[in-house]
């Protein structure tokens, strides 16, 4: 039997919650069995001592074979900080490069889109998660004047571009799916950066003749996600537009509560970290009313990474007699039942 260790980051306002079922979730699988090593690191913790993270406390998460992660964000600390100095260095420092986001219709499940069912709905989105415009690069001069100039500016480097398009394309291949990439940019309006990932695209397409293609718009994009997300099935995007278009993704299938993440460091060099897409919804905090599922999906794909297929099948298994089912659910997609409820019932559902 194989034992794995990881590393928990409950984080910010519902995040604690949705990783407790998740745990209790992974506990349940009994194969493969998992230690559990809890890190306060939170707001509150920035609140208390002025430090997300500890001293040296990114060493410590190297040595373990994975992360798990909840939310980040809080009404008194501005959301730049938290993001800035909790999950974004832990993605950067763990080269976690590749961020997979898969947005699935389950059998159940009401999309707001007219007319889609079960599995209509089958795309995966497949975000640069180092680079681009989270490139914590920019600054302010004269702030508070008239003459005040704000400068952001975002990275597009050869290495990381290739790698994240290379990547989407080994994913349409290992997907059972339509074997096709579509790549998303702004390149009309963002004529250096984004028309150098579109040159990028199509240097690699060249080598995966097998696999169809296409290039839009990031706002046709997000038109198009709702208008025909039938078509999609790997979809490579920079940083802040995988952000955007995996909330849109997420609602077409129900639920921000239904849709986890991935932040893969494929090259397996470092730890990768799983978490759901939402953040920590702080108006549910103590109402035991979020849904577990995109964290308990998230803990599957945990799994699965770790090289425990059957383990992450059987989660699967479990959430989609869940959703099929209807009876336990949360009041996001149409339930009464509470977050723990939906944990137990997922977990009675393992052995099934
Ligand atoms: N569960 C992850 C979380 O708290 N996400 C909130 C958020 O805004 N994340 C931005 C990002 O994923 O880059």
């Amino acid at each position: 039997m194989s034992n794995y260790e990881i590393a928990v980051i409950g984080g910010d306002g519902v995040g604690p919650e949705v990783i407790e079922e998740g745990i209790k979730v992974l506990d349940a699988l009994g194969n493969p069995a998992f230690r559990f090593n809890r890190f306060d690191w939170s707001s509150e913790r920035y609140k208390r001592t002025g430090r997300f993270i500890p001293e040296g406390g990114l060493d410590r998460l190297a040595a373990f074979d994975a992360i798990f992660f909840g939310a980040v964000g809080d009404e008194e600390v501005q959301d730049h900080i938290t993001l800035n100095n909790l999950i974004l260095p832990i993605r950067r420092r763990f080269d976690q490069y590749a961020c997979v986001r898969p947005a699935y219709l389950y059998a159940g499940v009401q999309s707001p889109l007219a007319g889609r069912g079960a599995g209509d709905i089958d795309l995966v989105v497949i975000r640069e998660n180092t680079e681009g415009e989270y490139a914590d690069i920019g600054g302010r001069v004269y702030q508070q004047t008239d003459q005040e100039v704000a400068v952001q500016t975002s990275v597009f480097t050869r290495h990381g571009t290739e790698r994240i398009i290379r990547y989407a394309f080994e994913e349409a291949r290992r997907r059972d799916g339509r074997r096709k990439v579509t790549s998303i940019t702004k390149s009309n309006a963002q004529g250096h950066g984004m028309v150098f990932w579109d040159e990028v695209f199509d240097s690699v397409k060249a080598e995966y003749g097998d696999v169809e293609t296409e290039s839009l718009l990031i706002d046709a994009a997000a038109m198009d996600f709702v208008r025909r997300p039938q078509d999609f099935d790997v979809v490579v995007a920079s940083n802040l537009f995988g952000d955007i278009l995996t909330d849109i993704s997420a609602i077409t299938v129900g639920s921000m509560g239904l849709a986890p993440s991935a932040n893969l460091n494929p090259e397996r060099v470092h730890p990768s970290m799983f978490e759901p897409v939402h953040g920590s919804a702080f108006e549910l905090i103590g109402k035991s009313q979020v849904n577990p599922i995109a964290t308990i999906l998230a803990a599957a794909m945990m799994v699965e990474f770790l090289g425990e297929e059957k383990a992450g099948a059987a989660i699967h298994g479990a959430v989609s007699g869940n959703l099929a089912e209807g009876r336990i659910r949360t009041p996001d997609i149409g339930g009464g039942s509470s977050t723990v409820e939906v944990g137990d019932d997922i977990v009675g559902r393992l052995s099934d």
